[in-house]
């Protein structure tokens, strides 16, 4: 997979993405980052990338010139399976959803600031708008880093048998249940037996129980449908 992101700042997600599972991914050649700062392709002499509202009101709206020249360059190189937009008023990602982008080629992300963007831009170069949660942030990078994140490890070969997704909270619509390691008596307080027990069909069971007790007690929602 290889992932385009663009934003007016780049530095801010250069962080997420050298670090853990997201660097070793991209080591073992399983998927591709790269950032773009919008800044390069603006025409202005100032590298000025956004501007005042038509119709006035607080807040600069980026301009569409910018985004859509760095765009249309990233689309002469290859085809893109989406262009993502990362908005608060996009629909709220999930887990089903991150599952959906993993199997994708290319994905372009764009990271929004300021008021938002100019609208054309949306119409024009848009394909899907997420948004990670019902919450304000003060710029899409974070966001787009969460979404990267969510999908890169998704990706076969990313995580290793230790560490993977098919056991995840929200996998199954299930949260998961509670883990315990050494020692197993702290302070006098103990790992339930059945998980010292070795009688691995027991321990399923035990699991899936107090997954479908916690999701019960935290997120009914989730079992609705
Ligand atoms: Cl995608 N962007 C911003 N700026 N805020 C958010 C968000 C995205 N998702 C939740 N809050």
């Amino acid at each position: 997979m290889r992932i385009d992101i663009l934003t007016i700042l780049p530095q801010l997600l250069s962080g997420p993405f050298s670090d853990s599972i997201l660097q070793r991914a991209q080591n073992k050649g399983l998927v591709e980052i790269h950032l773009h700062d919008i800044r390069e392709y603006s025409r202005d002499k100032h590298h000025k990338v956004d501007d005042y509202a038509f119709g006035g009101g607080a807040g600069m709206v980026m301009q569409i010139d910018p985004i859509y020249r760095c765009v249309e360059v990233l689309k002469s190189e290859r085809e893109y399976d989406e262009v993502i937009y990362m908005t608060p008023d996009g629909h709220r990602l999930d887990q089903k959803e991150c599952n959906e982008l993993s199997l994708k080629k290319n994905l372009m992300i764009l990271a929004g600031h300021y008021k938002g963007v100019d609208e054309r831009v949306r119409e024009l170069l848009i394909t899907r708008e997420i948004s990670i949660g019902d919450y304000v942030l003060s710029g899409g990078e974070l966001a787009g880093a969460v979404l990267s994140d969510a999908v890169i490890r998704l990706i076969p070969g990313v995580l290793n048998d230790e560490t993977s997704a098919l056991s995840d909270s929200f996998q199954d619509n299930l949260l998961s249940p509670p883990v315990y390691t050494r020692p197993a008596n702290y302070k006098g307080h103990k790992v339930p037996e059945i998980l010292t027990s070795g009688n691995t069909r027991a321990i399923e069971e035990w699991r899936h129980e107090k997954s479908l007790e916690r999701t019960k007690a935290r997120r009914p929602d989730l079992l609705e449908d």
